[in-house]
């Protein structure tokens, strides 16, 4: 037994040196973004004031309570030669005292929280500093999610773009099974469903590029169902805006590089830059591509399989967040989707290497 203490003892060191080392990591918040503890808007701020709120309250009640326990037992350490103390089965005063206290805590605690529910429901309204909310309808798919800017008539997905400073507000609904929109850093969870409505608003700080996720299980590729907020300053988001505009192509069948430059109706006319571009362009409607994917940001099909594809050429992600836009991985996506999400919806017919590799460079172009 004494020998067993002894190494007991010296283990101590190196147990308090891991926990501190855990402990330290859970600050290291830049590594680990989804987190809600690093609040960048005005509503994750709230969630994260209450949060802190309820732990400071909590640290105290265990400071109170664990300090009474220890003083308790070492004012009344027994000694070998005690009588057997008295002995109390039930205590009327003591059950009173211990339902009342945590019941009075609970109902402290309920201020703050009703208070924050009541603020973060509240439909946002227009304010001197951020003008009139931005707003985005959300749709969720399987496996990915789809924004709609009704004020610009935008379409895109899975990069949800807003300007530092302005409040977005967000009408939520899905087009299959339950979804839950989730950028931590700005929001709460938010679940969406078929034919009702939900909504959320926020208002970002900061720019940057914040990772959100799907928080409720819809399948197969539940854990693939990925998206990021992009916050930038009002000047960046308007050049946003004005290249979805312009990147916005209307065509659907495939056509020689002489018909592509004369069509005066498209609002940019895609002018093959490369044999290969103007050959992946014609890929894209023959490989069915254009039967699930729109090019056309603004006034494109509001009903599609796949995700409007305006602008892939500088997302910053594909297949909903989880894989690096590189061209590398672009040309394994449009071979083999089902290797990288099995079961995903896009189903593609055989192509060689060769004219993955123009498709690739087709939808570069769409900056
Ligand atoms: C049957 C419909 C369908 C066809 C045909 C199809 N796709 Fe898709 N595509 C989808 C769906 C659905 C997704 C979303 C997949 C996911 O992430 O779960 C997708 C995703 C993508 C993405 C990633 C978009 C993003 O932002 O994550 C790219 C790029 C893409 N498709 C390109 C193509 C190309 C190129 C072709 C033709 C070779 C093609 N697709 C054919 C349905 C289709
Ligand atoms: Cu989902």
């Amino acid at each position: 037994m004494r020998h067993f203490s002894a190494q007991w003892r010296r283990s101590i060191p190196t147990g308090l040196l891991l926990l501190g080392v855990m402990v330290l990591a859970g600050c290291a918040g830049e590594q680990y973004p989804q987190s809600s503890l690093h609040p960048k808007g005005d509503f994750a701020e709230l969630v994260d004031g209450l949060f802190m709120n309820t732990v400071w309250w909590a640290t105290a009640i265990f400071i109170l309570v664990e300090g009474a326990l220890l003083w308790a037992i070492f004012k009344f350490r027994g000694k070998p030669t005690d009588a057997e103390p008295k002995q109390i089965h039930g205590s009327t005063v003591i059950e009173i005292i211990w339902t009342v206290i945590p019941a009075a805590v609970l109902a402290v605690v309920a201020v703050p929280t009703v208070q924050t529910i009541f603020r973060t429901a509240a439909i946002p309204q227009a304010s001197a500093e951020g003008g009139e909310p931005l707003l985005v309808e959300v749709s969720g798919h399987q496996w990915w999610w789809e924004f709609y800017y009704p004020e610009y008539g935008i379409r895109t997905a899975n990069e949800l773009h807003v300007p530092v400073g302005r409040t977005v507000d967000l009408r939520m609904k899905t087009v299959d099974v339950l979804h839950s929109f989730w950028v931590p850093q700005f929001a709460g969870k938010r679940d969406v469903f078929p034919n009702r409505e939900t909504r959320l608003w926020f208002t970002a700080k900061e720019a940057g590029a914040y990772p959100g996720a799907c928080g409720e299980f819809c399948g197969e590729q539940h854990a693939k169902m990925l998206f990021h907020t992009i916050a930038s300053t009002s000047a960046d988001f308007d050049t946003w805006v004005t290249s979805r505009k312009a990147d916005s192509v209307a065509y659907a069948m495939p056509r020689s590089a002489a018909q592509i430059a004369a069509d005066t109706t498209a609002v940019a006319p895609v002018v093959p830059v490369s044999a290969q571009v103007a050959e992946g362009q014609r890929l894209f409607a023959m490989k069915t591509c254009s039967g699930c994917h729109s090019l056309q940001a603004v006034g494109g099909p509001k009903v599609a399989i796949g995700p409007n594809l305006s602008g892939i050429g500088s997302r910053r992600y594909i297949a909903s967040g989880w894989l690096e836009n590189t061209d590398e991985n672009l040309k394994h996506w449009i071979r083999f989707p089902d290797s990288v999400k099995s079961g995903v919806k896009m189903i593609v017919p055989p192509m060689t290497d060769a004219e993955a590799e123009a498709i690739v460079a087709f939808l570069r172009t769409k900056q």
